[in-house]
């Protein structure tokens, strides 16, 4: 298993691992969720502006995303690909529902960090369709690095993102996602995600790691966790 997955993130720059938690796990991620922005933000806030979009930094915050950073599950396959010393950056929460439907860009998220190579894993805290936003990936995009554009309405996030005449819709994949699964991706593999238009919650936990040997300048975003 573990080098049918490594062969599969080499070739494609993800690999997909359907149902690799399971539905109460995800529920009360979800529900600690809703606490932590709570904490942050004040009450009623995690139903409001604050959980349409996104919130940074899950594990600084929480014993629970703290052990999900590093969990077996995921530090089993984090180990076939990136290696023994692999180490937790950062995560983060992308909440659309039904106020929140927007869709996120083509990008590729090395753009934003640069440096080391890092990998992002998307775990479906509600089931994802092409309905309500799940992600969209090129397979074999992850070997280029692509000019961006500076996307310049600062009101949204993802400022930096391929232009449309960047991507070829043919390649295009959809990953459609139960509850539970998690998507691995190269910082590099162009991706994006369609807008909710079902009216139900489409939530995404979104942690990045690297291989802790790759030098890296100070990374000021990250909160650094060795997964083994
Ligand atoms: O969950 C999504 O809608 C996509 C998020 C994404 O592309 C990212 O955070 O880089």
């Amino acid at each position: 298993m573990k080098e049918a997955w490594a062969r599969q993130y080499e070739q494609d720059g993800y690999v997909v691992i359907q149902g690799l938690f399971g539905e109460d796990e995800m529920k009360a991620c979800k529900e600690e969720i809703r606490r932590i922005v709570e904490r942050k933000d004040g009450a009623g806030k995690a139903d409001g502006y604050a959980m349409h979009g996104v919130f940074v930094g899950l594990a600084k915050e929480s014993e629970l995303f703290r052990r999900m950073a590093v969990d077996t599950r995921l530090a089993e396959v984090l180990k076939a690909i990136i290696g023994e010393q692999a180490l937790f950056l950062s995560d983060k929460v992308v909440a659309k529902d039904a106020k929140k439907d927007f869709a996120s860009p083509w990008h590729q998220d090395w753009m934003y960090w640069e440096g080391s190579h890092k990998l992002s894993v998307w775990i479906a805290l509600d089931e994802a369709t092409p309905e309500n936003g799940c992600l969209r990936m090129i397979p074999g995009s992850h070997r280029t690095a692509v000019s961006h554009a500076l996307h310049i309405d600062s009101r949204e996030s993802f400022a930096s993102r391929l232009r449309p005449e960047d991507i070829d819709e043919s390649k295009v994949v959809a990953i459609p996602a139960k509850v539970g699964t998690a998507v691995f991706f190269h910082d590099l593999t162009i991706h994006a995600s369609y807008s909710n238009v079902s009216g139900k919650d489409r939530w995404a936990l979104i942690s990045t790691y690297k291989d802790a040997a790759d030098p890296d300048p100070d990374l000021p975003w990250a909160y650094p966790i060795p997964v083994v």
